[in-house]
């Protein structure tokens, strides 16, 4: 099968802020209340693509929603004659909620959906789960929009398949593919899937999850019923638990402290519980899937990077890409150059001790990281066969000139700082209605806001 990884990165949408969130996600515990510069987030963002792109990697944007949330904050009993209203209470009765109705936080599109190409499913199509984010509130109102943008962007029935977000409850918690990894020699051959949970809601004793400062988002349950929906052989599956020293250090997604790429796990030495029992069932299940072939597991010990190091650099949310010739590059937070340990290991592992790591490109992606979002969680990685990938809108396709329409709308519409208070000004909700109306035209993807369907 002629396959290839496709990178779709969430485009930040206009009403980037630093809302204190995400409890469980230091970055975004330590900024809240701090002024943002959703231009300066979205252009950081598109210059990561535009790298991408001319390494020679297929990318792609997926659009933001619509915010702030005008339906969601009338379903919270904020009424009035018009949008106008409905902001001014929410911001005078409950400026937390506002902000929550306001959040960008579907730029983070690594848990907008778990995705399973082709080569994988029972069926023979693509299949997506949008993620239902029942662990935060802000994230949990994501889905509804997440699942109708996926049906715009994989439209073709005959080879994708967009199932519903899984019911919302936390004992079925999903956050989407930042906690699925997928290995194989090559994208286009079978996978292995590997998922990574936090806690098993049914389980008692051993099986409870054991963090003490902060929650785990994902459930067992959760990943199984997506790998189940999917059609994957359970040959193909492997589950592991996260640390839960690891959670409470702040790593609140396993794409915080591990990543993996084709045939490479590289992953922090407390990134997961009882460590080299995973490692060995994965290497085994990876080898007899491949005819003996080898899953190469690095392990970054917490003598030469600490937890704390590890969270604060995003070491392991670096996207870890196959450029064309095979050979594969880090791309990087500048955090991670900025931090000595950290520096140090990626300079060991380019001088063999990964092998088939030659190159790191390291991004200033300071707006989104200031959120706890970094390279690798602004994307969403999709295996697709020449045909499935010729089955989408070209325009969401990044290139010279895509690259340079997208910089221009942000240009056009972006706002270089937003604070809290800003949310109740309805010009900016105009606004940002009108970006998204410029977009959808530019991305060719019709009307697939609820404010460009209403009335009609
Ligand atoms: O869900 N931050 C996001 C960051 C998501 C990162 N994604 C991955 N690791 N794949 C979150 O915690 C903070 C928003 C705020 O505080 O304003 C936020 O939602």
């Amino acid at each position: 099968m002629n396959a290839c990884e496709v990178n779709f990165d969430g485009l930040v949408g206009p009403t980037h802020t630093y809302a204190g969130l995400s409890h469980g996600n230091l970055a975004s515990m330590t900024h809240g209340g701090a002024v943002s510069n959703p231009r300066e987030a979205a252009l950081q963002g598109l210059a990561k693509m535009k790298c991408l792109a001319d390494l020679g990697v297929p990318q792609a944007v997926l659009p933001p929603q619509e915010r702030p949330d005008l339906a969601t904050l009338r379903r919270l009993g904020f009424g009035g004659p018009g949008d106008a209203a409905v902001l001014e209470a929410a911001a005078r009765q409950a400026p937390a909620l506002l902000a929550a109705c306001s959040s960008a936080s579907s730029m983070w599109v690594a848990n907008a959906a778990t995705v399973t190409p082709s080569a994988d499913t029972a069926d023979g199509r693509v299949h997506f789960t949008p993620a239902n984010l029942t662990a935060k509130f802000h994230r949990s109102i994501e889905p509804p929009q997440t699942t109708r943008t996926l049906h715009a962007v994989f439209r073709d029935e005959a080879r994708f398949v967009v199932h519903p977000p899984l019911p919302a409850a936390q004992a079925l918690g999903d956050e989407g593919a930042a906690n699925h990894t997928r290995f194989a020699p090559r994208h286009a051959e079978r996978g292995l899937h590997f998922f990574v949970y936090g806690h098993a809601s049914f389980e008692s004793g051993a099986g409870a999850a054991r963090t003490v400062r902060f929650p785990s988002r994902q459930a067992r349950e959760a990943s199984e019923a997506v790998a189940r929906g999917h059609g994957i052989d359970p040959e193909q599956l492997l589950f592991a638990r996260q640390h839960p020293e690891a959670i409470d250090a702040g790593v609140f997604h396993n794409d915080v402290i591990a990543v993996g790429n084709e045939n490479v796990l590289l992953h922090h030495e407390c990134a997961f519980d009882r460590s080299p029992e995973v490692i060995d069932a994965l290497q085994r299940r990876y080898a007899s899937l491949h005819g003996g072939a080898e899953l190469l597991c690095v392990e970054v010990p917490r003598a030469r990077v600490s937890l704390a190091d590890a969270v604060g650099s995003y070491l392991f949310n670096s996207q870890l890409v196959t450029v064309p010739g095979g050979r594969m590059v880090l791309i990087a937070p500048t955090h991670c150059a900025e931090t000595q340990s950290v520096e140090a290991f990626i300079q060991d592992l380019l001088s063999g001790g990964c092998p088939p790591l030659r190159e790191v490109h390291y991004f200033d992606l300071k707006q989104s990281m200031r959120n706890g979002g970094g390279p690798a969680c602004l994307r969403l990685r999709v295996v697709l066969t020449a045909s499935e990938l010729a089955a989408l809108p070209p325009q969401i396709l990044l290139n010279d000139a895509t690259h340079a329409a997208l910089m221009a709308w942000v240009k056009r519409h972006y706002r270089d700082t937003l604070v809290a208070a800003d949310l109740a000004d309805p010009q900016l909700l105009t606004e940002t209605r009108s970006a998204l109306d410029d977009l959808t035209r530019l991305l060719g993807l019709g009307s697939i806001y609820p404010f460009q369907t209403a009335g009609a």
